[in-house]
């Protein structure tokens, strides 16, 4: 039997790990927290160390779960409550949630997710970025008039998995700073200040310098 483990990527870049631990920690897995200092492309330990060559990987009660998506849902499966209640807001999660795991392409390559990158405010203003920009807000507006009426995130007062998908992308917008709605600026706020997205950035402040990987630290070219 393995050991229970959570394999993630250096904090500061690794937007899927950023995922998979927030499910993790939102169901209270006891898991022993492994980091693997991200090459900057394909990392040799990480192909070692996980059967799909990415992270994060769970090993958890003898399953091996090897993406954040299914890492999400095998959360769910083990705490009830990680998706919305009613049947409708749990559909609209899932289809946002799944939406954003395999969208958003552009914003994503130019747009890579370093949590404390100095310069790179306003450097981003392709059409391409906007577009997925835009239609990242149109979720946001739509989810939350919908269903966010009792609190500051997507489905209201509970920090779902939904807004685990979402949180490396506020993370990026928080970095890049494009241009947004004042709803979107406040929904980035509230998930900036939610004590697991907090512990997050401070775990990654405290990374040694030999992970840091200069292109992602060193301020964008404008585009
Ligand atoms: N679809 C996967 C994507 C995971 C992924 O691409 N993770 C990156 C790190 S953020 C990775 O492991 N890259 C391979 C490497 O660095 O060698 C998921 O949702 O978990």
């Amino acid at each position: 039997m393995t050991q229970d483990r959570l394999t993630i990527g250096t904090r500061r870049y690794s937007s899927w790990s950023l995922r998979g631990w927030l499910a993790v920690r939102l169901a209270r897995l006891q898991v022993e927290e492994i980091v693997i200092p991200l090459a900057g492309g394909t990392t040799p330990a990480v192909q070692a160390a996980s059967p799909g060559g990415t992270v994060p990987f769970l090993e958890h009660a003898g399953n091996q779960v090897w993406d954040s998506l299914a890492i999400a849902e095998y959360c769910a499966e083990q705490a009830p409550g990680l998706w919305p209640d009613s049947p409708a807001a749990r559909a609209h999660a899932r289809v946002i949630s799944a939406e954003m795991h395999a969208g958003f392409r552009d914003l994503r390559s130019a747009m890579p997710m370093s949590l404390f990158r100095a310069g790179a405010a306003g450097t981003c203003n392709a059409p391409a970025v906007a577009d997925n920009i835009a239609r990242i807000e149109a979720i946001w507006a739509e989810t939350r008039a919908r269903f966010g009426a009792t609190g500051p995130y997507l489905f209201g007062a509970s920090f779902t998995l939904a807004d685990a998908m979402y949180a490396p992308v506020v993370a990026r917008l928080l970095t890049y700073e494009p241009p947004l709605s004042a709803e979107s600026a406040a929904y980035c706020r509230a998930v900036r200040r939610h004590a697991l997205v907090a512990a997050w950035y401070d775990a990654a402040a405290e990374e040694p310098r030999e992970w840091w990987i200069e292109k992602y630290e060193t301020a964008p070219e404008p585009v």
